[in-house]
């Protein structure tokens, strides 16, 4: 296809409105990968109105006949793993065994709600009347915006949108700026699939394009991935609307407990894969490990050692560990938060925002390169740096001395409350911090990274607004209704409510 790529709204590939483009950038060599359409606010309207159109025959199909456009994206994914899990990592820099990890969760989402199509959905509920049959069935609820993150660009849309489409609803796709490579080839594989015209559209673009989904009044239903400020903004503005929906997963400040009863090196290796993997950038990186006094500087030395040592390269290559960050500006900021971290007085134990100029590989001096921050800091002081996310590998070491319940205290101090992990031997330990640490996402001796679909992804406070994705998405795309039929031609009533109608000869 000719470049610049197009949208795609209602079957067709199309320039819309606007006259602008932007290109994506591989952020390790800093290449352009591709010129692409800036949608408009304009762009987005239209493909509104087309998935609107869509749904009344949508909705009519099957939850069968609609998933059978979905096996046909699965088997495309699975067929071209590899081939995407390279585009993943050239667009958002993740490693490649990351990149491809990236399109395997895909296809495991779009494998669940297919397969969930031939699932039983709903209750059979008994009633106090015989007569009564009782049920709790679900309707789709219309058109479902999906506006999602770069760091997972092929998992995430697939985590909001394979759900919505099986439930008949229709999808107004609105991908990250970061990575619109990963977005063609999605739209691309649901055009393969022959979806039909409306039911799944996409527009490229910025946050103009995002903020037009969330004010259209005809999208039913907002799926957002991303930062908290962004979800907070979508919140507000959909929250008193009745009717509409926002469901919304955001960031977090993540932690790992390592108790005096850990094996330390289920703990290192924990702590390195949830601080490190996908440069830090993803909304489960630790940022926070909170280790017992008693094993605390066995921990540290280990930890240092492996955060010093660790591969920072080309993350095409297999033996690189960190790849670059997303782009120049959260670069900045990443940098940035070391920098304050040392201005708020922490005890700076490894510092990698430099990197020596023979860790940078040939021909990728334009990347965003960046290594790991180590740091130990008081868990009771109120610093920003070990309060606020940073998203990237910026690490603070918090000492605790007593029991899980004080660990827990730590970990339970920040407004985010997304994953976790605890490191222990001691099942009371671990049972403690599974009742009561306040995340949606938690973990016993592994790493608080990488969730799989078929439980329910999301968080609590600041990290979520209560509609988790992954399996648990039909909460936030479909409406319950309780559904009571009469099978008799006489009219009973519950709770002994009187159903004869007196008149004023009684
Ligand atoms: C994210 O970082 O936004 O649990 C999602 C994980 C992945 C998803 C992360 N399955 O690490």
């Amino acid at each position: 296809m000719a470049q610049p790529y197009r949208h795609y709204i209602d079957g067709e590939w199309v320039s819309g409105a606007g006259s602008e483009t932007f290109e994506s950038e591989n952020p390790a060599t800093g290449e352009s990968l591709g010129e692409f359409r800036q949608g408009t606010p304009a762009d987005v309207d239209r493909a509104v109105d087309a998935a609107d159109e869509a749904f009344e025959e949508w909705r009519e199909l099957s939850r069968i006949q609609r998933a059978e456009y979905l096996w046909d994206v699965y088997h495309e994914l699975r067929e071209r793993t590899d081939e995407l899990g390279r585009v993943v990592t050239k667009e958002c820099g993740k490693e490649i065994s990351e990149g491809k990890a990236d399109v395997v969760e895909a296809a495991h989402m779009v494998e669940w709600a297919a397969g969930d199509a031939r699932h039983p959905k709903g209750d059979i509920v008994p009633s106090e009347i015989p007569a009564k049959d009782a049920y709790m069935r679900r309707k789709p609820r219309g058109v479902t915006g999906c506006i999602t993150p770069w760091n997972f660009p092929v998992a995430i849309p697939y985590w909001h949108m394979a759900i919505a489409l099986v439930e008949g609803n229709t999808v107004v796709f609105k991908p990250a700026e970061q990575t619109p490579w990963c977005a063609q080839i999605i739209a691309e594989m649901f055009d393969d699939a022959g979806i039909p015209d409306g039911v799944f559209n996409m527009v490229q673009g910025f946050g103009d394009a995002g903020n037009a989904i969330v004010e259209n009044d005809d999208v039913e239903t907002v799926v957002f991935t991303g930062s908290a400020e962004v979800g907070h903004l979508i919140q507000d503005k959909l929250g008193g609307v009745a009717g509409k929906r926002a469901a919304c997963e955001m960031g977090g400040k993540n932690a790992i407990v390592v108790t005096e009863a850990a094996d330390l090196d289920v703990a290192v290796h924990s702590a390195v894969m949830s601080s490190f993997k996908t440069t830090g950038q993803r909304c489960v990186s630790s940022e926070r490990l909170i280790v017992h006094a008693d094993v605390y500087d066995e921990f540290k030395e280990r930890f240092v050692e492996v955060a010093e040592e660790v591969a920072v390269g080309d993350p095409l290559q297999e033996d690189t560990f960190i790849g670059p960050l997303i782009e120049a500006e959260h670069h900045e900021k990443v940098a940035e938060y070391n920098e304050l971290a040392r201005e708020e007085g922490v005890n700076v134990l490894v510092d990698r925002t430099e990197l020596d100029a023979d860790e940078i590989p040939d021909g990728h001096e334009d990347g965003h390169w960046i290594g790991p921050f180590v740091y130990e800091a008081d868990p009771d002081a109120d610093l920003r740096c070990t309060h606020e996310e940073v998203f990237g590998p910026h690490v603070a070491l918090l000492e605790y001395d007593g029991d899980i319940e004080r660990a827990v205290e730590i970990q339970n101090d920040t407004e985010y409350g997304l994953a976790g992990a605890v490191i222990s031997e001691d099942y009371r330990q671990i049972n403690y911090y599974r009742d009561r640490a306040e995340i949606g996402l938690a973990y016993g001796n592994l790493p608080c990274i990488g969730a799989e679909v078929q439980l329910p992804f999301g968080g609590v406070k600041k990290s979520g607004n209560g509609y988790p994705s992954a399996r648990e998405a039909i909460e936030a795309v479909t409406d319950r209704t309780a559904w009571t039929l009469n099978n008799s031609t006489e009219i009973e009533m519950a709770q002994g409510l009187s159903a004869d109608i007196k008149t004023k000869e009684d």
